[in-house]
């Protein structure tokens, strides 16, 4: 039996071909590769660089899908099942949304693969795969399972190595997709599972996935003290309620820790408390615009991914353009000016969608107007153009040459070390690009038609290679 894992892009550009390069391992088909049983043959396709090979004979095909990649992911399973391959679909929106991927495929599965993948498998190979596997969400890879990290040989991903410490998180934010999928509880993996599986891999660099890495700041501590011997640096995502508790900075320091992305989301403290970011105002001097949490973070070297979700309902343009100046004064590594999205199964979405603001149809990600980046719904302040305009704005400010030379001269984090300062130069300009490369990207390849017409597909494809000859940009 053969099985093709898929990695879906989200879409094209409408010049030219695209190609992300700042792919990562795809972790997810790493993971259920390693759960599938070692008879079954496994290959891995990358929408993200490479063409899939429809045409080549295969048993199965599993696909991943967050929700920006699914109108793709919908078009490559009608691909695969117009040849006859059965398709079946998993990951963050089929569990969070399955109504709507049953119809685009021949079985989903819904929950962590850890728990029904193999019984998925074995009623594929029996040619009686369910319509849809309801699988448990819990503890990753538990057993000391490996990710078929071979799989990602030779497809250019960036130069580390993606892990789990733990799953989902404590926290109850309304717009966060994870808080819905993992019910507000963190899953940790054992430690000793963990650092085997440090150690059976090459790098010393390390990104642990996880929703909120610090959702648990004992269980944290304690992995913290053993990871310290093994001499790695890693990166994660944590909440910014870490900064009050010094004695877990001191261990991420010394574990090797090069910083975080950090959810700060608003710097209004109202739009802070609408969407219940609770580790946002867990401060005990109180509200300072993160001042003193940025100093700690700083004082421990960490070189820090700032992210904001932009457009709730105490934003307004001015505090959005203030969001930036905050950025710009800390000098942030890197920050991502997120536009507020509802996902459906998230609390946001179901109040927008009672409110009436849900622009799109309320199906934003299946839309063949949609563009990456676009706002979603109305929001209180302005409207969904200047919201969009505004954050282009500024995110197009962060990611000048000039923006990025400036915000270099913190000596505190990244001249604080030649490693620090390689990464801060190597990895700026390289988000940069991207951003502007998926700035206003349309979803899918297939845009006239409806969502899965594979002829659509063929016929845009010959289109983007004909203006690639032309025009020589890829
Ligand atoms: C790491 C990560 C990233 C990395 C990408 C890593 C990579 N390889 O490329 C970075 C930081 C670059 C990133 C980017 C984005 N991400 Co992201 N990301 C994550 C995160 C935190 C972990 C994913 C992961 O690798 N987990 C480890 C693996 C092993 O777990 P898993 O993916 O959940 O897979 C398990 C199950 O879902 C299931 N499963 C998964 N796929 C399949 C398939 C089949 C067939 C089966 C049977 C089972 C199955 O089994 C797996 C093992 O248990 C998730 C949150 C999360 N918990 O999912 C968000 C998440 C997936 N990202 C999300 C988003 C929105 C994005 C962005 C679009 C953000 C943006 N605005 O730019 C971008 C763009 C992504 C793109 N396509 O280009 C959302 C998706 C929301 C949704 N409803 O779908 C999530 C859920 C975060 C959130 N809080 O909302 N992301
Ligand atoms: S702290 Fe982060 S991961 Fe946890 S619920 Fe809030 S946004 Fe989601």
């Amino acid at each position: 039996m053969k099985i093709t894992f898929i990695m879906p892009n989200i879409g094209r550009q409408d010049h030219s071909l695209y190609i992300d390069e700042a792919r990562m391992e795809p972790l997810s088909l790493g993971v259920l590769a390693g759960l599938t049983p070692p008879d079954v043959e496994c290959v891995l396709y990358d929408d993200r660089m490479e063409e899939i090979p429809f045409d080549e004979p295969t048993d199965l095909v599993a696909i991943s899908i967050e929700i920006y990649a699914a109108r793709r992911a919908y078009e490559i399973a009608a691909e695969y099942r117009s040849r006859g391959v059965p398709v079946i679909l998993g990951g963050a929106h089929p569990s969070l949304f399955p109504e709507e991927c049953q119809a685009y495929a021949d079985s989903i599965y819904i929950g962590d693969a850890e728990f029904r993948w193999a019984e998925a498998v074995e009623d594929a190979r029996q040619g009686r795969l369910k319509p849809r596997y309801d699988a448990a969400v819990g503890v990753a890879q538990a057993g000391g399972s490996l990710p078929r990290r071979d799989l990602f040989v030779g497809k250019g991903y960036l130069p580390l190595t993606l892990m789990q410490f733990s799953r989902g998180c404590r926290f109850a934010c309304d717009f966060c997709a994870v808080s819905a999928y993992f019910k507000k509880t963190q899953y940790i993996r054992p430690t000793q599972e963990v650092l085997e599986e440090i150690r059976r891999q090459d790098r010393k660099f390390v990104f642990f996935v996880d929703d909120n890495f610090l959702s648990n700041h004992d269980a944290a501590k304690s992995f913290l003290r053993d990871l310290i011997p093994m001499k790695i640096r890693w990166v994660s995502q944590a909440s910014i309620d870490m900064t009050n508790d010094l004695e877990l900075m001191e261990l991420m320091a010394k574990s090797g820790c090069m910083g975080h992305v950090v959810g700060f989301e608003s710097i209004s403290p109202e739009s802070i408390k609408l969407m219940k970011k609770a580790p946002n105002l867990m401060h005990k001097e109180g509200w300072d615009r993160y001042q003193a949490q940025v100093e700690i973070l700083r004082q421990f070297h960490m070189q820090t991914w700032a992210t904001f979700t932009l457009g709730h309902d105490f934003d307004t343009i001015e505090s959005i353009q203030e969001t930036h100046e905050f950025a710009m004064r800390n000098r942030f590594c890197f920050a991502a000016y997120n536009i507020l999205m509802p996902y459906p199964g998230t609390p946001l979405y179901d109040r927008l969608n009672r409110e009436g603001r849900l622009l799109f149809d309320g199906k934003w990600w299946l839309h063949p107007e949609y563009r990456f980046n676009q706002a979603a719904f109305v929001p209180k302040n302005m409207t969904p153009d200047e919201l969009t305009d505004v954050i282009w704005s500024c995110r197009d400010k962060w990611n000048s040459p000039r923006s990025i030379f400036w915000r270099m001269w913190d000596f505190k984090t990244h001249m604080s070390s030649f490693t620090r300062l390689f990464m801060y130069l190597a990895y700026n300009p390289l988000y940069a690009k991207e951003s502007y490369k998926k700035q206003g990207m349309l979803f899918g390849r297939n845009r006239k038609g409806p969502i899965g017409v594979p002829v659509g597909e063929t016929a845009t494809r010959r289109s983007i290679e004909r203006s690639a000859e032309t025009t020589g940009v890829r």
